[in-house]
């Protein structure tokens, strides 16, 4: 029999090529070295240093999964998983930042985007160069994407855009508008845009007093009468296949990510309770203090395992949307359950920034909202399991 390592239960390690080892590796060591040291005054501040989208191009954490010819690294999705769960290590906004530039920007335009868009913009997003944001969610459609009203009207030499989005990630600092609406040109059919920062019409002012994922800044997009040229279209998607193709990606970079910060808060947890003594003995000496340290264990050894399985089923291109479901709600919820537990075990100290468990905690609930709530998964799971829709 083997011996047992609490840090790597299940022999993850062991199950991943050396070109993954080398990426995870080099990923911790940036967010060890460049992103711990920034983030409680960033969180405490509510600031975005737009620099760290610069250094995560350097070090290749951009559009890892993208081809090499425009930028990328042509890494494995599971290679993309480990590099979320590392940057998520230190704070949730951080992998937000990462990845809205790279599943729900830079793979669109990889995806449906023409031979000119890739090389326009690909590479440029890949160095960080240019920040990019991804417009679906509006005031009034949020769970129900359909819903939208921003519209694209034809004209003769492209489309004129009306609408705003809400909640939008990185959108105040970006150079690149990933952007849905309903195009009349296509019988009203949902189409990308992509639209370029200083267009006539197209603002993005800061949403601010958000008290979670303070490190990731978050705008509106506000589209009034935005000219754009044909080339603006995405030409290869049609419908919410479009949008939902790119939300694949990043739910299941999301499912790695948030076992990273689940991570930090059982490590955290664990030496918490290994140094503070009551009743003469470590809090770790006491049976509920391992119950719940073994709860935890337990949850992210199984959501890391369970992450990597789709992730290989990604890269054989054999992933279905339901199974990113399960990882997306599952490790989040669990996650979150996670950062209140171990903020609980933290006494007192949970509460204080210096700690950290409580900004995780509070991300997470960001975390188990975007990319299909909670419980919106819970009914495309319930839909595939009883062939009825629930939804309306
Ligand atoms: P439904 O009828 O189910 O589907 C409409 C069309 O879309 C296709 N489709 C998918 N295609 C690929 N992948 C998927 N996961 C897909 N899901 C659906 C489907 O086949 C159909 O295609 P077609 O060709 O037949 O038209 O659509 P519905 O309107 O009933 O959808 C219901 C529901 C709830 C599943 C969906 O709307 C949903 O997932 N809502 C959640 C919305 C959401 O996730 N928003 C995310 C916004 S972006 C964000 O949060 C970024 S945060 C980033 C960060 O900071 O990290
Ligand atoms: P609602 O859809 O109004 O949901 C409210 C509640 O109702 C939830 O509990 C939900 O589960 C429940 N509910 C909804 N429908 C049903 C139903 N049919 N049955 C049962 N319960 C239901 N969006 C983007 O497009 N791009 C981004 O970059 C982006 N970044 C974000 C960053 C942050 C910090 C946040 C907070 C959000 C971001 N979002 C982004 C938006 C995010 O995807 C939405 O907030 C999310 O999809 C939920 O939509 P909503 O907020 O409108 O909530």
């Amino acid at each position: 029999l083997g011996r047992f390592d609490w840090e790597d239960p299940f022999r993850l390690d062991a199950q991943l090529t050396e070109e993954e080892r080398a990426l995870r590796d080099g990923a911790r060591a940036y967010a060890q070295e460049k992103l711990q040291p920034r983030i409680i005054m960033a969180f405490a501040e509510e600031s975005t240093d737009p620099a760290i989208f610069r250094e995560m191009g350097e070090m290749g954490l951009l559009g890892v999964t993208v081809p090499e010819e425009y930028g990328g690294l042509g890494a494995s999705y599971v290679a993309y998983g480990l590099i979320a769960r590392e940057v998520e290590r230190v704070d949730s906004g951080y992998r937000s930042m990462m990845s809205v530039q790279s599943s729900l920007v830079m793979y669109p335009i990889y995806a449906y985007g023409s031979e000119d868009q890739r090389k326009k913009y690909l590479p440029k997003l890949a160095s960080g160069e240019w920040i990019g944001c991804f417009g679906l969610t509006e005031p009034d459609a949020g769970s129900d994407p359909a819903g939208m009203k921003t519209v694209a009207k034809k004209t003769a030499n492209g489309y004129v855009l009306n609408g705003s989005k809400m909640w939008i990630s990185n959108a105040p600092i970006a150079d690149v508008f990933v952007v849905w609406a309903k195009s009349d040109a296509h019988g009203g059919k949902i189409r990308g845009f992509v639209l370029d920062k200083g267009t006539k019409g197209l603002s993005a002012p800061k949403i601010g007093g958000k008290l979670s994922l303070r490190a990731s800044i978050t705008g509106e997009i506000v589209m009034e009468n935005v000219e754009v040229g044909e080339d603006a279209l995405l030409p290869h998607v049609e419908g919410l296949k479009g949008p939902f193709g790119c939300l694949n990606r990043a739910r299941y970079g999301i499912s790695w990510g948030v076992m990273g910060a689940a991570e930090f808060c059982l490590s955290a947890a664990r030496q918490y309770g290994l140094d503070r003594k009551q009743f003469n003995k470590p809090i770790a000496q006491t049976q509920l203090f391992q119950l719940k340290l073994a709860n935890m264990l337990t949850e992210i050894s199984l959501g890391l395992q369970a992450s990597l399985q789709v992730g290989r089923l990604l890269d054989d291109a054999n992933a279905a949307p339901e199974m990113i479901s399960i990882v997306k709600r599952n490790n989040c919820g669990k996650a979150l359950d996670i950062a209140r537990w171990s903020r609980d075990m933290h006494g007192g100290n949970g509460i204080s920034e210096e700690f950290q468990v409580i900004r995780h905690m509070v991300n997470l609930e960001t975390v188990n909202t975007y990319e299909g709530t909670h419980d919106v998964h819970a009914l495309i799971l319930g839909r595939a399991i009883t062939g009825l829709q629930a939804f309306f």
